[in-house]
């Protein structure tokens, strides 16, 4: 679906190949019968949010200028997921500040909490909210931003966006408790403005982030509190696996950076 500046919508197809378009790029397109037309020519992009495995690539939005993770203590959330999430931000510089969602189920999320606690500190803002009730600490966020709400399934970010722009009606649907995990109720990611400067995407859950586009010597580069250390290991190719005179293995071992954080990116360094 392609939007005018005007707010006109037209359903399109893509001119030649198909795919490769994503929500919020910003198109040429050809108009071809009422509410129908061609997409000529997708413009440069500012960002690209994506994920890729051994075998394909897939775009989560462009033109983002933030991303907001959600997560929930119900169902259980990935903390390897946000590390991964966090790095492909990372290699975009694009900000992201993670909401920990369902905060009215209060027991569950004091233990999901303590794990957030850590990203806190390394310097992304971490909102508590519950959707079903009050999603206003999240607007400040959103001034003047593309947004997108990126996360699992079931974390609650089509309730999110239903509670930031009422008129969406998004489908959002029950959790399995049996499996622990969301329904991949949402299948198209879509585009809401808030206001004249500022929009959110809705993205259908995602399961496993594969960060196989980035390459392996730039994925401490994805970790912000490593910076310092980087290029400070004896060895100049330093994995910072085992390496003797590793300056981020010495920093964890003296507290410096998390222990857990180091451990994720070895975790990154085996796929
Ligand atoms: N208790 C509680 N439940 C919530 C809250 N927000 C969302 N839910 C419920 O969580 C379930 C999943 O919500 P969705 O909004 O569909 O989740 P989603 O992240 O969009 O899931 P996918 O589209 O599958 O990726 C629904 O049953 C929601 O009602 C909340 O703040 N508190
Ligand atoms: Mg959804
Ligand atoms: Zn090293």
């Amino acid at each position: 679906m392609v939007e005018t500046r005007d707010g006109e919508r037209f359903s399109c197809v893509m001119r030649g190949k198909k795919g490769g378009v994503a929500c919020g790029d910003k198109v040429e397109f050809r108009i071809t019968a009422p509410e129908q037309g061609v997409i000529e020519k997708i413009l440069p992009r500012e960002t690209l949010l994506y994920r890729s495995d051994a075998y394909k690539e897939k775009i989560i939005a462009a033109n983002v200028t933030q991303i907001i993770v959600v997560v929930a203590a119900v169902p259980s959330f990935s903390e390897e997921l946000i590390n991964r999430c966090l790095v492909a931000a990372e290699s975009q510089s694009i900000p992201v500040i993670i909401v920990l969602n369902k905060a009215d189920l209060t027991e569950p999320t004091q233990a999901a909490i303590r794990i957030l606690e850590l990203y806190a500190t390394l310097g992304y803002p971490v909102l508590k909210l519950s959707a079903i009730n009050d999603i206003s600490v999240l607007r400040p966020y959103l001034e003047d931003r593309v947004s997108v709400l990126a996360g699992q399934s079931g974390m609650g970010k089509s309730t999110i966006l239903n509670a930031l722009v009422p008129d969406a009606q998004r489908m959002t649907a029950e959790i399995s408790t049996a499996l622990d995990s969301g329904c991949h109720t949402t299948t198209h990611s879509r585009l809401y403005h808030i206001n004249a400067n500022s929009a959110v995407i809705d993205s259908p859950g995602i399961q496993a982030f594969g960060l196989n586009h980035i390459k392996v010597e730039n994925l401490a580069w994805g970790f912000t509190e490593f910076h310092p250390y980087i290029g400070q290991c004896k060895f100049h190719n330093c994995r910072h696996l085992n390496e003797p005179g590793c300056a981020l293995i010495y920093a964890a071992e003296n507290g410096k950076i998390s222990t857990r954080r180091l451990a994720f990116y070895h975790k990154l360094l085996e796929n």
